[in-house]
């Protein structure tokens, strides 16, 4: 006499006290708990089927045997087409609804031509592709399940969406003969991501499969927008056509370095020539023109301001850099653009955050020509790409003399400002470190080549504020400014950059939200060195809060000891509460090899 098993529910079918034999029950009997077949039981003491266990610590996986060789899919043939358009990394969870289209990037993965990076909640995929996509100018895929899977990506995929970043989102969905009455993890995913995706289209049977994927792509990256597609499910394992095969982006992709008109030109030459004070105002938009934008500047003399959200694009040592301006600003980039007599604002906007001056004469340069006086009027819109642009003004004013030398009067502002953040980084009330504290010694210990990803809240005005940039990048949640962006973002920046040192800058409640992602960059060995900001409160929403004569209400936190919890995840976790403290374990953190969290105790007050 056996026991049988029902691989599905467990339920047990015991010979004995059932009174009946295995064998004789008949073919179509079910099991009476879950309803599955006869075939879904296994003799008890028979080991699970396919199931072996891992030899690693990590948990065991189902480890499925090489299937045959067998006819391309539909989803073979549009993953290989997406890797020839040079996407080739995927952030996401594999799950029911997605596993013909799973298995088709597997066997790329498999074969070294793309890298599947498995996060522990969708909206991570999103940022992590965001984030890559700002990084690289290129664009990553964010794979989801049809229903929560997909719902889960809609934040980052606003983020790409507002920030103009190229991204690929790929989602399951459940078959197309039951959509519509409301199936078992049923959204109408077309209607959800109808006004963040760009582009979007559902993957019919009779569709030209490698023609919608490079569809996808061409307008992600020309438009720098989301492309969005939708996998029914039965239609990603279905075999391709044997006319279908993968396409590539050879002739699709024109240059884009356009030159402004000739008027624009001569209208912004005849500006700067009368200027006496002129300043450059670079903006995320010019982060891969900065060689043509510093030749400009130099050979003009020009002080050169950024936005916060274009940190980092030009050094704070250069002798011309003068710069954040706004709210996370410092009073240099203030002082230069009060006194401009002219503007010359390349690929930023003016919106309440960038905190460019509307009132003065102004030149603005922009790729997209409904970003031109898209706000207010402004003297000269020059609609062209900016190294372009720049290279062309450079040439048009070669024999311009300027009147005025800025670089003393940058390095006095700079003086002052040095003395102010070293006077508040002396600073203590007994309740914790100063975010100036802090940032002045990340400042000294940040490898120059480093990305460094942040968050929202004080813990990033501060960084804006105090940290002194170097050459690294500086990737952010810009329009969206969600919380919960940064950690997920150095996951996406390590997998666009797995040579350069990743640093991640967040709050307490910014990391509250990603926690589990810390997981994630154990599993995938990235060392990305975390800076967490715990003041024990959403220490923004607490300052909103009196700024608006309001009583402080449920801003605190209730915080584990984050260090413990990095080093349970099997990361290095060090906290600090003495600023003396902060060079050794910031030194501690980046000789590290492998992840690492440096969580600062800091006080709300002192930003
Ligand atoms: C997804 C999301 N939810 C809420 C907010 C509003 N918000 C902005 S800053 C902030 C507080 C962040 O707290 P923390 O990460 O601890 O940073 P701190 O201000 O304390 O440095 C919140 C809730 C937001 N921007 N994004
Ligand atoms: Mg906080």
């Amino acid at each position: 006499m056996s026991k049988y098993i029902c691989d599905i529910c467990s339920f047990e079918f015991d010979e004995e006290k059932e009174n009946t034999a295995w064998a004789d029950l008949p073919n179509d009997w079910v099991c009476p708990v879950c309803g599955a077949p006869k075939t879904a039981f296994r003799k008890q003491d028979e080991p699970l089927r396919q199931q072996a266990l891992s030899t690693q610590d990590s948990p065991p996986e189902i480890q499925i045997k090489e299937p045959p060789a067998t006819p391309k899919t539909v989803s073979d043939v549009m993953v290989e087409t997406m890797i020839n358009w040079g996407v080739t990394r995927v952030f996401g969870m594999v799950g029911h609804s997605n596993l013909g289209l799973a298995e088709a990037i597997r066997k790329q993965c498999d074969m070294g031509k793309a890298d599947f990076i498995g996060i522990r909640h969708e909206g991570a995929a999103a940022f992590a592709a965001s984030a890559y996509g700002k990084l690289t100018g290129k664009p990553a895929a964010a794979l989801a399940i049809a229903g929560p899977g997909a719902t889960n990506l809609l934040t980052g995929l606003w983020d790409a969406h507002l920030d103009r970043v190229p991204l690929l989102a790929l989602t399951g969905q459940i078959d197309i003969q039951v959509l519509g009455p409301g199936a078992f993890q049923e959204v109408n995913l077309a209607e959800a991501f109808h006004a963040v995706a760009g582009w979007s289209q559902t993957v019919l049977p009779e569709s030209r499969h490698a023609e919608l994927m490079s569809l996808a792509l061409k307008s992600a990256i020309l438009n720098r927008n989301v492309s969005h597609l939708i996998f029914p499910n039965q239609v990603q394992d279905l075999a391709a056509a044997n006319d279908e095969s993968p396409d590539t982006p050879d002739g699709r992709l024109p240059l884009m370095d356009i030159s402004p008109a000739k008027n624009a030109v001569l209208q912004s030459v005849d500006l700067i020539r009368r200027a006496e004070r002129p300043v450059l105002i670079v903006g995320y938009g010019a982060r891969r023109c900065m060689d043509s934008v510093l030749r400009l500047a130099e050979s003009l003399r020009l002080p050169v301001i950024t936005t916060f959200k274009a940190k980092g694009q030009i050094p704070d040592a250069h002798p011309l850099a003068c710069g954040v301006v706004g709210l996370s600003g410092t009073p240099v980039a203030a002082h230069f653009m009060n006194k401009a007599d002219l503007l010359i604002v390349l690929g930023a906007t003016f919106s309440k955050h960038t905190g460019i001056l509307k009132t003065k004469p102004t030149i603005q340069v922009d790729f997209d020509p409904m970003m031109l006086g898209k706000f207010h009027p402004v003297s000269v819109p020059v609609w062209g790409e900016i190294a372009a642009t720049c290279d062309i003004l450079q040439s048009e004013l070669q024999h311009h003399r300027p009147t005025f030398d800025p670089n003393p009067e940058i390095a006095a502002q700079w003086q002052k400002w040095r003395e102010e953040k070293q006077r508040r980084a002396r600073e203590d009330r007994g309740n914790g470190i100063s975010s100036a504290a802090l940032f002045a010694a990340m400042s000294r210990h940040t490898p120059d080549n480093a990305v460094i990803t942040v968050d929202v809240g004080n813990n990033t005005y501060s960084f804006g504020r105090y940290f002194e940039s170097q050459a690294q990048s500086v990737i952010m949640s810009g329009y969206l400014g969600s919380i919960g962006f940064g950690y997920p973002a150095a996951i996406g920046a390590w997998a666009g950059a797995p040579h350069r040192p990743i640093v991640a800058v967040t709050g307490d409640g910014g990391f509250g939200q990603y926690m589990g992602e810390l997981t994630t960059a154990v599993k995938y060995h990235m060392p990305i060195k975390h800076i967490l900001l715990n003041n024990r409160e959403l220490g923004k929403i607490t300052k909103e809060q009196r700024a608006a004569h309001k009583p402080v209400w449920s801003t605190s936190l209730h915080n584990p000891d984050f260090s413990k919890f990095a080093e349970n995840c099997g990361a290095m976790g060090i906290r600090v509460t003495d600023p003396a403290r902060l060079d050794d374990a910031l030194r501690e953190i980046f000789i590290h090899d492998g992840p690492a969290m440096l969580e600062v105790m800091t006080d709300p007050e002192l930003i």
